[in-house]
């Protein structure tokens, strides 16, 4: 059996819990080919040579782990600059957020090409190599630039946007054709997938041979849509644990009267957290039966801070919140706690068993695991509600979600009022099939998916 090498700018340990579904489905993956995880250490070492990062060997259990420090400049240009001050908001169609001009993008190759470099003295002839998210489009294209033959695979986390906005980006010739060197590039949706075709068509001239197989620079690559899932198992054998059925106690004793509409996410801009506070707003001025009673948890946990977008909406958000309060708040009911903090993965369970209805609300999102997450652990005879934002990769799958366009403030909220209204056989029957789809493709079914489609007979 070949070897399985996963990339990823950050890696994670498989054997902890806190590392997640992602973490241990690929984990899984590569103790069952004693394989390789290469990445970031997430170490920044100040001062040091752009380009130069030490390379540090471990293990955990079966899999060898290969990390990389960056240096000061390297994780200014290639993480907080390019990858995320210019790929995360075009990708997310916010043109209005990226930093086009500042020259991040020698960073972004820099380091790139550095990653390669490392990795290909680590690589075997029969190795598979399996590439993960915006921060590392180029790297296929660096290790072929060596004299690499290995198959190597892509997998894009968040969207694709259509061609036009794509084409805003500088270098979207260049990010593009890199896509070629790959031999399967996996998106989250068919809409994502649409999208590339439409742009290797347009952009590109592509022979477009089929909806899957596309050629050009004398080069064919497979593309799929390949919606990533949660472990279900996992994740249900985490709710019975100690910490998530305290958490699940601790909540039902401290909002026994009330009603609770839950979010979950890292504060992010795309997550669409404004518009779902003025949702909320607007759920007690239309609705005023829910005063007293609909309180919301927003856990927005800390990210990229150091990205100026980001700081601007943690204040918009501290503002939003506390006028809530302000207007409608008694002395014993707050209808908004805003928690600016991470909740440990072991604890979220609980949290989701406790809500009677959750807001996955994102403006766009490559897919989103929350919603999958808390559909897993509902009690099937009396299960919560999700409100789901129909630009989230999640909603392709999750028909029988409450779907919502999240900038449409007043029917977000007309929806709220439905989903804390539903019956309880409608909202069992919605989630047993939400449950049956989550279970079906899970991210073992993903990631076996996307690995056979990799090894599978040769794109030519
Ligand atoms: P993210 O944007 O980080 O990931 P998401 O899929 O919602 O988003 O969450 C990933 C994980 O983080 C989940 O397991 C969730 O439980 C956890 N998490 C989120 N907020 C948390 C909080 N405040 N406290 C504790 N845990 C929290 C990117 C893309 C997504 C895509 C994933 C996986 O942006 O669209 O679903 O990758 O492909």
């Amino acid at each position: 059996m070949s070897r399985l090498v996963v990339v990823s700018n950050r890696i994670g340990d498989p054997r902890k819990p806190s590392a997640g579904g992602l973490a241990v489905a690929l984990g899984q993956a590569l103790q069952s080919t004693g394989g390789l995880w290469f990445g970031w250490s997430g170490k920044v070492v100040e001062g040091g040579t752009p380009g130069e990062g030490e390379l540090h060997l471990g293990h955990a259990g079966r899999v060898q782990l290969a990390t990389v420090d960056l240096c000061s400049e390297d994780h200014r240009s290639y993480y907080l600059g390019y990858s995320n001050g210019v790929l995360w908001p075009v990708f997310h169609y916010r043109l209005d957020l990226a930093d086009f001009d500042a020259g991040f993008v020698g960073g972004y190759r820099r380091v790139n090409q550095m990653f390669a470099h490392r990795l290909a003295n680590l690589l075997r002839p029969d190795d598979i190599i399996w590439v993960h998210d915006y921060h590392l489009i180029p790297l296929a294209a660096e290790l072929r630039a060596m004299g690499c033959r290995q198959r190597i695979g892509f997998f894009l986390h968040i969207p694709l946007p259509p061609p036009l906005i794509l084409a805003a980006i500088p270098e979207h010739d260049w990010l593009m054709r890199s896509l070629f060197a790959y031999d399967l590039v996996g998106f989250q949706s068919q809409a994502d997938l649409a999208h590339f075709s439409r742009y290797v068509g347009h952009e590109v001239a592509a022979d477009v041979v089929d909806d899957h197989t596309f050629r050009a620079f004398g080069m064919t690559l497979r593309a799929q849509a390949l919606p990533i899932g949660i472990d279900v198992d996992e994740f249900s054998a985490l709710s019975r644990s100690r910490e998530s059925q305290d958490m699940f106690r601790q909540m039902r004793l401290e909002y026994a009267r009330r009603r609770l509409l839950l979010g979950v996410e890292r504060l992010d801009y795309s997550k669409g957290l404004p518009q779902r506070l003025r949702a909320f707003r607007q759920l007690l001025q239309n609705y005023p039966e829910n005063i007293g009673s609909a309180t919301l948890i927003q856990i927005a946990s800390p990210s990229r801070e150091s990205v100026d977008a980001y700081a601007n909406l943690r204040q918009e958000l501290e503002s939003l919140s506390g006028a809530i309060n302000g207007d409608f708040g008694e002395l014993d009911w707050m209808p908004v706690r805003y928690i600016h903090r991470n909740v440990a993965r072991r604890r979220l369970p609980g949290l989701y068993q406790a809500a009677r209805v959750a807001l996955v609300t994102p403006l766009r999102d490559g897919m989103n695991l929350v919603a999958k997450e808390f559909v897993a652990v509902q009690d099937p005879g009396d299960p919560g509600v999700l409100v789901l934002s129909r630009f989230a990769g999640a909603a392709e799958q999750l028909a029988e979600a409450l779907q919502v366009n999240p900038y449409d403030i007043s029917r977000t909220a007309e929806t709220m009022q439905r989903a804390l209204q539903m019956t309880q056989p409608e909202r069992q029957e919605r989630h047993q099939a939400l449950l049956r789809r989550i279970r079906e493709q899970d991210v073992h079914w993903w990631c076996q998916g996307f690995l056979d489609a990799l090894v599978g007979p040769a794109a030519g």
